[in-house]
């Protein structure tokens, strides 16, 4: 079998997406996500003027030569835009692979190693007393774990939490939006949000905060503190983790435990982490860590230290992406836990795909490769649409992270 043929398509039914269509010579077709939120067209450039000249006539079961091919081949390594490219390339490769095979991905990474993928729900409210009333209808929906985040009393918005009634999505069209930020309210906030969410449901649900890169480790430390009376079963992203032995003093402080690593492409970006047994989850998704031939290898790195995934499933990594997740998250062993995001209906219905949720869990289905299709004509139907992530500053208008 060769690879005859590759495309992009690039639609926004609600959001952008962008995805990697590779076909061959025998009729068999693979898709690959190729989304990066708010830089979608770097990726759609690098796939198409430097990555599928290189593809075509390829034998697509080689999954491990191509890889390294494009990364060790580029010379110029890493990065979000080259991993996120690479990583679309990989998983269409894998889906080929499948339905060459007649057989679901999840058997080519090790086969089932549970029932179903257990996920966690976003619930959010502008006040203390609406997260709690969201979180209680998330639990309502089946959810066994529930991420919270409220606005700030002080502050106009903050992460997590959208502005009207709608589900929340961070992208906006147009120029980026600008918000503002304090870490003291902040730090002040959030262990009351915790201590009214776990009086409303009790100790049987698991309990996910992002705290979206935001704090200094002594902040940090500080917050996982003070949230240990509410057992949280992950405190998110709590510094930016350029520096990652940043985590060590967090780690030393607090017994809450730490999840990071959705901005992350490669081993490199985490490795410490891992090793010093810093955190307890990765979050690297399956396409921006470079697909599941890398993905793998750094569950198999990660078990060696008790960390577990946690991969990153936000509405801005496409439905293949999620399914990519699922088939991965059941077959691994260290498998911790995957980010429940719904996507739109419009999303669904371009990205047709045979995953499903139920009480609490999500199941990847049984059809062979990942078990999604993208419907080309109604997706044209959706154009691109400029689109950015909001730019943050403190009080006092000095520029800060996201
Ligand atoms: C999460 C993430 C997202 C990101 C988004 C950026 O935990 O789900 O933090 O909401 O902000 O993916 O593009
Ligand atoms: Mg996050």
């Amino acid at each position: 079998m060769k690879i005859q043929n590759a495309s992009i398509i690039i639609c926004s039914p609600g959001r952008n997406f962008v995805t990697l269509k590779i076909e061959t010579d025998e009729g068999i077709h693979g898709l690959g996500d190729a989304t990066l939120n708010g830089r979608e067209l770097a990726v759609a450039s690098y796939l198409s003027e430097h990555l599928i000249p290189c593809l075509i006539g390829r034998d697509p079961f080689q999954t491990e030569d191509i890889w390294q091919y494009l990364y060790r081949g580029a010379y110029w390594r890493r990065g979000p835009v080259t991993m996120a490219a690479i990583g679309a390339v990989d998983v269409a490769l894998w889906d080929i692979k499948g339905k060459a095979l007649n057989t679901p991905v999840y058997n080519l990474l090790g086969g089932k190693s549970r029932k179903g993928v257990l996920v966690y729900a976003h619930a959010h409210g502008a006040t203390v007393e609406e997260a709690v009333d969201d979180v209680v209808r998330h639990i309502d929906l089946g959810y066994l774990a529930v991420r919270a985040q409220s606005g700030i009393l002080g502050l106009e918005s903050t992460y997590g939490v959208p502005k009207g009634l709608q589900s929340y999505e961070p992208a906006e069209r147009g120029l980026p939006s600008e918000s503002r930020w304090s870490s003291e309210l902040y730090l002040r906030h959030t262990p009351k949000l915790f201590q009214k969410v776990r009086e409303a449901v009790g100790e049987n649900v698991h309990l996910l905060h992002d705290c979206h890169h935001r704090l200094t480790p002594i902040e940090a430390a500080r917050l996982g503190k003070e949230l240990e009376p509410f057992h949280l079963f992950w405190l998110e992203d709590p510094v930016p983790a350029e520096l990652q032995d940043g985590f060590k003093l967090i780690r030393e402080q607090t017994t809450t435990p730490i999840a990071t690593g959705e901005v992350f492409n490669t081993i490199w970006d985490a490795h410490d982490l891992i090793q010093q047994q810093w955190i307890d989850y990765i979050r690297m998704s399956i396409v921006h860590g470079g697909g599941f031939t890398p993905l793998k290898k750094i569950a198999d790195f990660a078990a060696l230290y008790h960390v577990r995934t946690g991969c990153h499933g936000a509405t801005d990594l496409s439905p293949v992406t999620m399914a990519a997740a699922l088939h991965f998250g059941i077959a691994i062993h260290n498998f911790g836990i995957q980010e429940h995001m719904p996507h739109s209906a419009e999303t669904d219905e371009v990205f047709r795909h045979q995953y499903r949720y139920e009480a609490g869990y999500m199941y990847p289905g049984n059809a062979p490769g990942l078990g999604v299709d993208i419907d080309e004509k109604l997706a044209s139907k959706y154009p691109y649409q400029r689109a950015y992530l909001p730019i943050n500053r403190k009080l006092d208008g000095t520029l800060t992270d996201w």
